[in-house]
């Protein structure tokens, strides 16, 4: 096979009309003499991406049955080593590993029992799979980054989990590291290199590929590990982060624990090729099958993977076989549907991982029943005692609900803190309130500077040279400085190398390398997933969505992922991301390049959402953004990419400078009516202000900019002085974020109010095509409501 060459790429991608895109067939091309000179390239040269150009007259199907996975095993069932294999640790952390397995199944044991009674409300057990944590765990470094799925037990307790911890957690007291807000046995030991055990299925299989970039980058001996069985391995974000980290040659092991069941689907139901490991390969990813039940096999390939992923700087994917031989919780009865009868679990027991290393240990003299015994009563009791003390803690402070879900609690959070403290001391009654830590003190006194929404700290006024620069510009511009001022960062997103599809990020490539300016399969989940790894390993990730309108096959990974991700593990962020998303009408876009998103995210706590009305203001509020420490979502008006805006927001301040997230701006000063609104949205009200002032009616026009933490204080102080408001946004009326605004502001202003708050919207439709100039709110329908909010008083 003929491989075409890097200068053929290179001669070829400036055929294309972006640069990279496939090139069908060659373009004759003008000589530098004027004359054609016509490049002839065969077929098959232009096929790129697959490894095989050789042509076939037989129509050959293919269903991956020609290649088929061994199951690496090196002590069989009776605990016998294959001869000539070296145990790859000493006897004594053979002995180690022992204790381990077997404290998993008695913290298990002591932990179903304790649910059975009702003194925690839910568990998950491990048996049967300890080798597949234990085994993996051991064989890792400290330094390795974990990113666990729930039935990781043996892990966190390799890493140093305690039995306490283990009791606070389940119980949910104020010992819990994560202060009492997950489920039971969602873990949290960020310190050692473990993140917080989640419940969304897949969610952490594209993550640690973002983290596995960053060992890369940074030359490290590290790897990050994501975990996940055989039913999270059909979710889409398990494709995704193969891929990626196959793409990025990130450091990254996955380790697939297929213990045959998710809940009560059989992998039967679940998959028809060969299991997950045949999924490795054809995303050019090294793959071994072990036997999960076998200690050794699992250390040595563990072991072997890490190596490699380091030294080659590639992902690895294992796929352990194993059996769950409990039920899939304390909630479920798995005989029910469990497919093999009672014998023959029993029999998949005696194959299991204890039971064969308790052979081979007992083989060499190092364990026996009694040694069994004594570990399982020790094991046994320091649950029980830990269970006891966990249980005379307290729940912890009712303030803890509200902080963690930003870095700083904003205005909307203080005010709704100080509400339920003050609302449970007066229906004290109604609650437990002795459970909780702090609610039978005094109550908290309340400083009214944190209720005020403006922003705490303000970055210093811009000065100096201006630009007359237009918003794309002024964007390139904004990135071009984050990615210089902090070489720890890293942007990439589709089409991201070669400029993107609106040139946002043209020349930055060149400019910082292509280590940190990257193209990103197309795959949005995996993009906002991807930045959560980096964020965890210390970078800032900067990613770019390519329309707002894709932003959707993110919004598991954005919603509860990124957003949660602070207040599942009680601080800690990972608050170094920023994206950055195309949004709104465009004059063609239909529904598909035309939405404006940003009350889908509004509800969610934990995310900042930002939105400039042009290019001084994008420069300055995404340089904020890429540096604030908490999540921000910065969607760009694709209309005004290019625009050119008058006046001072098109003057664009050269150096490095920051405007500030949280407070919106009074463009223009008036007495009759406030017109609210962001983004594109801004010109048509002020174009409606000037019809208005050509009747005589004085309009204030406010740019919120920030949708979230949104300044309440600066519409409201507007609001008692005009006594109205109307609120344009382009998203469809219903549940827009002007329904959140209209609510607050009639709160708060209620007295002021001469006509009713007014919403100017987007129909609750989808966006049109052939109507666009009658769905976005115009001028004139700004203007008529202007009108109408006046009549009312009249
Ligand atoms: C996205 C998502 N879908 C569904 C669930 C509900 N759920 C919890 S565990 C589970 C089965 C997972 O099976 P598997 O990945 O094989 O792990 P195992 O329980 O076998 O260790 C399901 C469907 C979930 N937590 N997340
Ligand atoms: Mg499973």
């Amino acid at each position: 096979m003929r491989r075409p060459t890097p200068s053929f790429w290179r001669s070829c991608a400036s055929f294309g009309r972006f640069g990279t895109n496939f090139v069908a067939a060659p373009f004759p091309r003008r000589s530098p003499s004027g004359g054609l000179a016509v490049r002839c390239f065969s077929t098959e040269q232009l096929w790129r991406g697959v490894r095989s150009t050789s042509f076939s007259k037989n129509l050959d199907f293919k269903d991956g049955s020609e290649s088929t996975f061994p199951v690496y095993r090196v002590l069989d069932a009776d605990g016998e080593l294959e001869p000539g294999v070296e145990l790859p640790f000493s006897l004594e952390e053979g002995v180690d590993m022992m204790r381990m397995m077997l404290k998993s199944k008695v913290y298990d044991d002591v932990l179903m029992t304790m649910q059975r009674q009702g003194r925690i409300s839910f568990y998950c057990t491990n048996y049967g799979e300890e080798a597949t944590s234990v085994g993996t765990a051991a064989a890792l470094k400290p330094q390795d980054m974990i990113w666990p799925q729930y039935r990781e037990l043996g892990a966190f307790l390799w890493r140093g989990l305690t039995a306490q911890e283990i009791a606070d957690q389940n119980i949910g007291n104020e010992g819990d590291r994560s202060k009492g807000r997950n489920l039971q046995v969602h873990y949290c030991m960020l310190e050692k290199n473990m993140q917080t055990v989640h419940a969304v299925l897949g969610t952490q299989i594209p993550q640690a590929p973002g983290a596995g970039y960053a060992y890369k980058l940074d030359k490290e001996d590290r790897v990050s590990v994501a975990y996940f069985g055989d039913g999270a391995a059909s979710e889409g974000d398990a494709f995704t982060g193969l891929n990626f980290a196959s793409v990025y040659g990130a450091q990254t092991l996955f380790i697939c624990r297929n213990n045959g069941y998710s809940i009560s689907t059989g992998v039967e139901d679940q998959y028809k090729g060969d299991g997950i490991a045949a999924r490795g390969p054809a995303l050019a990813i090294p793959t071994v099958r072990v036997d999960g039940n076998d200690l050794v096999a699992v250390y040595i390939a563990t072991e072997a993977a890490r190596k490699k992923c380091v030294e080659e700087k590639t992902p690895i994917l294992l796929e352990l076989m194993t059996y769950r031989v409990g039920d899939h919780t304390t909630s479920d009865d798995s005989s029910a549907y469990r497919k093999e009868d009672k014998e023959e679990v029993k029999k998949l027991q005696g194959v299991g991982p204890l039971p064969r290393w308790k052979k081979f240990l007992e083989s060499k003299g190092l364990w026996d029943d009694e040694k069994s015994k004594e570990v399982e009563a020790a094991a046994r009791d320091e649950m029980i005692q830990a269970m006891k003390a966990g249980e005379t803690k307290k729940k912890p402070p009712l303030r803890e609900l509200f902080t963690d879900v930003f870095s700083d609690l904003p205005w909307h959070l203080e005010e709704q803190a100080a509400y339920a403290e003050k609302h449970c001391r007066e229906y004290s009654s109604e609650y437990n309130m002795k459970s909780v830590r702090g609610l039978d003190g005094p109550a908290p006194t309340v400083d009214p500077k944190r209720i005020a929404s403006a922003p705490r700290v303000l970055p210093p006024a811009p000065r100096g040279e201006v630009k007359e620069t237009t918003m794309v510009q002024a964007i390139n511009d904004a990135l071009s400085i984050a990615l210089s001022s902090d070489n720890r960062s890293v942007l990439f997103g589709e089409d991201v190398a070669f400029g993107g599809v609106f040139r946002a990020s043209v020349g930055l490539r060149d400019k910082f390398g292509e280590d940190r300016v990257l193209n990103a399969p197309v795959a949005e989940q995996a993009i906002a997933a991807f930045a959560v790894g980096l964020s965890v390993a210390g970078y800032k990730a900067i990613a770019e969505i390519q329309f707002a309108d894709y932003i959707f096959p993110a919004f598991d990974q954005i919603v509860n992922e990124i957003a949660k991700y602070r207040y599942r593990n009680a601080g800690g962020g990972a608050g170094n991301i920023t994206i950055r998303a195309p949004c709104s009408a465009v004059g063609h876009g239909s529904m598909y390049h035309s939405q404006s998103v940003e009350s889908y995210f509004a509800h969610c706590p934990g995310l900042k959402i930002v939105i400039p009305r042009g290019p001084k203001q994008a420069k300055g509020l995404l340089l904020a953004a890429i540096r604030d420490p908490d999540p921000v979502l910065f969607f760009e008006p694709k209309v005004l990419y290019r625009a050119r805006i008058q006046g001072p927001d098109g003057q664009v301040p050269v150096e490095d400078y920051e405007l500030p997230i949280g407070q919106a701006e009074i463009v223009q000063e008036g007495t009759d009516v406030t017109l609210l609104g962001w983004g594109s949205q801004i010109g048509r009200l002020q174009a409606a202000a000037a019809k208005a002032a050509e009747e005589g009616i004085s309009c204030e026009v406010i740019d919120l900019q920030t949708i979230i933490p949104w300044d309440a204080d600066t519409v409201q102080a507007s609001v008692e002085k005009t006594g109205r408001l109307i609120i344009a946004h382009e998203a469809p009326q219903t549940n827009g974020f002007g329904a959140e605004i209209a609510a607050k502001i009639q709160e708060r202003c209620f007295l002021h109010l001469e006509s009713p708050i007014q919403r100017v919207c987007g129909f609750d439709t989808h966006f049109p095509y052939a109507w666009e100039e009658f769905y976005v709110p115009s001028a004139s329908r700004v203007l008529a409501a202007i009108k109408a909010g006046l009549r009312c008083w009249l």
